[in-house]
């Protein structure tokens, strides 16, 4: 036996684990890529949430409906300079993504928030998350929590 073989069955194995480990999801003509959220302190009331949402239809679809067990309401948060202070707000209608079109939920920008926080949520956990869209219907994902503060999904 080589010395490597050890190695490449590791390899092997790693191959085979990849589509789970990049965990995105599909349903109809969307695309939802690598969800995740961030660590939070522990008695901190909202969590921040993200994800992708690609329509690779030719019809515009709406995200109408967002629910989780490890929180009371999810929402759809948009940042907003109300003079020079950044503020978050509800946007006024459902997440809109245009066939074609990409719509990312990242810090900083437009993400999901976790209102009425349960437990904290920890580093490495996995939150249920429940999406409903208006054409494609419903999917439930997973968020992958990231350590607090993270900019983006250290996982890949
Ligand atoms: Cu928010």
């Amino acid at each position: 036996m080589s010395v490597r073989s050890p190695l490449l069955a590791l390899l092997a194995l790693l191959l085979i684990a990849s589509p789970a480990v990049a965990h995105d999801y599909k349903l109809g003509a969307l695309e939802i890529g690598q969800p995740w959220a961030r660590a939070t302190p522990p008695t901190a009331p909202t969590g921040g949430g993200y994800l992708s949402v690609k329509n690779t239809g030719t019809e515009p679809d709406r995200l109408i409906s967002i629910s989780s067990p490890a929180a009371q309401t999810v929402q759809v948060h948009q940042m907003k300079m109300e003079g020079n202070v950044m503020r978050m707000r509800e946007l006024d209608s459902p997440l809109e993504i245009k066939p074609g079109e990409t719509v990312t939920l990242a810090p900083g920008g437009l993400h999901l928030m976790m209102m009425g926080l349960k437990a904290p949520l920890k580093q490495g956990e996995k939150v249920p998350l429940t999406l409903v869209f208006e054409k494609a219907g419903k999917i439930d994902v997973q968020l992958l929590v990231e350590a607090m503060g993270a900019k983006h999904n250290a996982t890949h």
